[in-house]
């Protein structure tokens, strides 16, 4: 038996156990990819109540500000402005920092990076990713610059992050902005400093589903101390002054309720990264030797959430595909995620707008076809996780059988209308 690998009795024997095909499911209750982290629960209690006796709720609060402080330290950053959400965190960012006509963005991530851009008239163009990081190919960046790009943003997706060393080069040699969105990756690093402190700014997101949340919640971060004090005003509505406005302006503040779920979970931050480690380590052990089946590696020198367990399928080699390893999970009640299928590029309203973009993201239409996120967190224990292990070998160990079955059931069907 390998290291971190559990003896579990066999959850299917025969291809007929699978629940796709009539079995008793592998679990009652659904197994989530994103089930919220939540920490020390009377401690959250507690600031709700002070919050809630001293009636300040919202606008720049007592817990905002804290949160604020506490992020800034975390990441070694100078300046956090925490915001509603992590999109419009991005939004105010990328409008601060003056960006405007065409900015690189990669197609592989969530729509949200996409349309922080489009939703102020600014062109994202998709630009590919290495295979191996899923983050943004510096080289490939550098062919799609146009006299019109005005900024580059990178993703660090999974919380594995770019090669910020060579989009940094890029952006300077070009006299571009540069931009991380960082929502998947609070806590990681890059050569041993915190993500945070790169580029012009980095945006994270505390929504319900990252490992640390703050119910709904984000925060841009920088050492750019009048960029800071334009993203403040930025966020509120653009006032300087009880009645005066200095500029156009939105309502991205974060409530005070979020900020104390935000720092109720700060608390426990070293925690939730010590489970979602324990997790990937035993996901690697357990799935190891699998014909076609890898995870994404994190870099075990740098510090890292450990918050998705990202597997992808060759299916060349496993014969069922992804679609069909998702289909049989969640029969089984593991509700796993193809994050970021079909890529923003495939999606509207970019699709209409340029619809041969894949011609150039042949690495991305790839990974979309490839990936399957599988549920981690301080919700699923290591049985649990032992079970989902099985049951993904028994698929395609069971490959040529599960596919015929599979592809008889979907013939058999009476079909809904002609
Ligand atoms: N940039 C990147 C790279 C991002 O990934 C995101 C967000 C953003 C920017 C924007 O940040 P925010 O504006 O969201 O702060 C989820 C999240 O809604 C989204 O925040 C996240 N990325 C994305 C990767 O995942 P969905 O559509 O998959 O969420 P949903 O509702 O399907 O939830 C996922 C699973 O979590 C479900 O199986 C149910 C479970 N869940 C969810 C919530 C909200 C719970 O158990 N409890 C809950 O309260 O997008």
């Amino acid at each position: 038996m390998s290291k971190g690998k559990l003896e579990l009795d066999p959850v299917k024997v025969v291809v007929g156990d699978l629940a796709l095909f009539g079995g008793q499911p592998a679990f009652q209750d659904a197994l989530h990819v994103g089930r919220p982290n939540i920490g020390n629960r009377q401690r959250f209690e507690e600031r709700v109540g002070d919050i809630l006796d001293r009636k300040w709720l919202t606008n720049n609060g007592k817990y905002v500000k804290e949160f604020e402080q506490r992020v800034a330290e975390l990441t070694g950053v100078e300046h956090c402005v925490v915001m509603c959400n992590g999109t419009v965190a991005l939004e105010i960012a990328i409008r601060s920092l003056g960006m405007t006509g065409e900015v690189i963005v990669p197609s592989f991530t969530f729509i949200a990076t996409a349309h922080a851009l489009q939703w102020q008239e600014i062109t994202p163009v998709f630009c590919d990713v290495n295979p191996r990081t899923h983050t943004l190919d510096p080289e490939k960046v550098e062919q799609m610059i146009t006299p019109r790009t005005t900024g580059i943003i990178g993703v660090h997706l999974w919380g594995g992050v770019c090669d910020i060393d060579a989009l940094s080069q890029i952006a300077r040699r070009h006299g571009l902005k540069l931009l991380f969105d960082s929502a998947h990756a609070f806590g990681c690093s890059y050569n041993n400093r915190m993500i945070g402190g790169f580029g012009d700014a980095e945006v994270f997101s505390f929504h319900a589903t990252k490992f640390v949340n703050s119910l709904e919640g984000g925060a841009v971060v920088t050492n750019d101390a009048e960029l800071a004090r334009k993203m403040r005003l930025m966020k509120n509505f653009g006032f300087t002054n009880y009645d005066r406005a200095d500029y156009i302006g939105i309502n991205g503040k974060m409530n005070e309720v979020s900020a104390a779920m935000g720092l109720t979970n700060l608390e426990s931050m070293d925690d939730f990264i010590a489970v979602n480690h324990r997790h990937y380590k035993q996901y690697m052990a357990e799935l190891a030797g699998i014909e076609g089946i890898t995870l994404l590696a994190y870099d075990e020198e740098e510090r890292c959430n450990y918050q998705y367990v990202v597997c992808e399928i060759d299916q060349s080699r496993t014969i069922v595909t992804r679609d069909q390893l998702m289909e049989i999970l969640h029969k089984e009640n593991v509700l796993a995620r193809r994050y970021f299928y079909p890529g923003c590029h495939r999606m509207e309203p970019y699709r209409s707008y340029f619809p041969h973009a894949g011609l150039l993201l042949t690495e991305t239409e790839k990974l979309t076809n490839r990936v399957l996120c599988l549920p981690t967190g301080i919700s699923v224990n290591e049985n649990q996780i032992g079970a989902i292990c099985q049951i993904v070998r028994f698929a395609v160990e069971n490959g040529v059988e599960v596919n015929d079955m599979m592809n008889e059931v979907k013939e058999s069907a009476i079909p809904l209308s002609r």
